[in-house]
C-alpha cells in the first residue's frame, strides 16, 4: 500500500513542493519515521513560541476554574481556554501539589497562529502522502518541557490510545515540530526503529490504570531507540505504531514541541465533535470537482468549528 502511495504521491510531484522524496518513504517504511531539519524559519518559530505562550498563559487562568482530576498520580484539568475545551496535563509540584502545564490537547483553536499552522503546506502535503489523499487534523498537542521540571514520556506507542475511538489507526501519522532546539540534555523525543511494523502491541499490566497504555518492554528492543536531534523549527514525522518516549529536562533549556496528528478528511476529531478539514486538502480534493467543493468543505468546516 506505501508503495501506491509513493507512487501517487510522485505522479502529483510537478506542483507539489513538500511530498516524501524516495528516500523518506524508504525511511518510513524500514524505521517509521524520518526527520527534516529545517522546516520553519527563525521568524516563525519566534512567532509559534509567543502564541504558544500566549496559550499557556489563558490556560494557567482557565485552570482555577477548572474541574481537576487524578490518574494514577498525575494531574489533569478540563478547562475552558478562550471558549474551548481543552486537556491541561500538569506537572507534578511541591510535595502534594501539581505544577506547571505540561501538555495542553488539542490547542490549534486556542490562537489564529495555530489555526493557520494545521493549513501549512509544509506539514500537510507530507501527510497527504502518508494518508493517501486529503487530510484532516486528528489531534494536536503543545508538550512543554519547562526547564529542569519537565517530565519523562514513558515509552509507548500512540495507536493503542486511540484503537477504541477510530477504525483507521494505520492513516494516523504524527508530527512533532520543535519549537525549541531539542537534544538529549533537554529531554528529546526519543523513537524506537522499526517498532511500527507489528501495529499495536502489548502494554504493562499491574501498573495503575495507564500502565496497559505504556508499551510492554519485552514487545520492543530499546536498544534500537534513537534520539531526535532537531533545532528549532525542524520537525520529526513519526508512525502511531512507533514505540516513543522521552527523558525528563533536568536542563536550563526550555523543551518545547508542537505534535500535530492528520487523518484522512473528513473525519471527526478525537475527543472533539468537529471535522477540521485542511485547506489545502480541501482545495485539491475541489479542484477535481471543478472548484466548488472545495469552498463548500471550507465553509462547512468553518461553520462546524464556530457552533462548538
Ligand atoms: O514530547 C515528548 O517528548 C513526547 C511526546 C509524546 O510522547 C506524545 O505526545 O505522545
Amino acid at each position: 500500500m506505501q508503495a501506491a502511495q509513493h507512487a501517487r504521491g510522485r505522479a502529483r510531484g510537478g506542483a507539489r513542493r513538500h511530498g516524501l522524496s524516495a528516500a523518506e518513504w524508504r525511511a518510513w517504511e524500514r524505521d517509521g519515521f524520518f526527520l527534516r531539519r529545517r522546516v520553519f524559519a527563525p521568524g516563525e518559530v519566534a512567532r509559534l513560541c509567543e502564541a504558544a505562550e500566549q496559550v499557556v498563559a489563558r490556560a494557567d487562568a482557565a485552570l482555577c476554574g477548572a474541574e481537576r482530576y487524578e490518574i494514577d498520580g498525575n494531574g489533569y484539568a478540563e478547562a475552558r481556554i478562550a471558549g474551548r475545551a481543552a486537556t491541561v496535563q500538569l506537572e507534578h509540584g511541591a510535595p502534594g501539589r501539581f505544577g506547571a502545564i505540561r501538555v495542553i490537547e488539542p490547542f490549534h483553536a486556542l490562537h489564529p497562529v495555530f489555526e493557520a499552522l494545521v493549513d501549512d503546506a509544509r506539514l500537510v502535503e507530507p501527510m497527504r502522502d502518508l494518508v493517501g489523499g486529503p487530510v484532516a487534523l486528528f489531534t494536536d498537542k503543545l508538550n512543554l518541557k519547562r526547564p529542569r521540571v519537565g517530565s519523562r514520556f514513558g515509552w509507548h506507542q500512540d495507536s493503542p490510545y486511540w484503537m477504541h475511538f477510530c477504525n483507521h489507526l494505520d492513516q494516523l501519522p504524527n508530527v512533532l515540530l520543535a519549537l525549541d532546539a531539542a537534544a538529549p540534555h533537554n529531554g528529546c523525543l526519543r523513537l524506537v526503529r522499526g517498532s511500527h511494523r507489528r501495529g499495536p502491541l502489548p502494554g504493562r499490566s499491574g501498573e495503575g490504570v495507564l500502565g496497559p497504555l505504556f508499551t510492554h518492554p519485552a514487545h520492543f528492543d530499546e536498544s534500537a531507540a534513537e534520539a531526535i536531534v532537531l533545532p528549532a523549527g525542524g520537525a520529526v514525522f513519526f508512525s502511531p505504531h512507533s514505540v516513543h518516549g522521552s527523558q525528563p529536562n533536568a536542563s536550563g533549556d526550555s523543551r518545547r514541541a508542537l505534535v500535530l496528528t492528520y487523518q484522512p478528511a473528513g473525519l471527526r476529531m478525537f475527543k472533539v465533535d468537529l471535522v477540521r478539514n485542511t485547506g489545502v486538502g480541501n482545495v485539491e480534493a475541489g479542484a477535481a470537482a471543478g472548484g466548488a467543493q472545495s469552498s463548500d468543505l471550507a465553509a462547512c468546516s468553518k461553520a462546524a468549528r464556530s457552533s462548538a
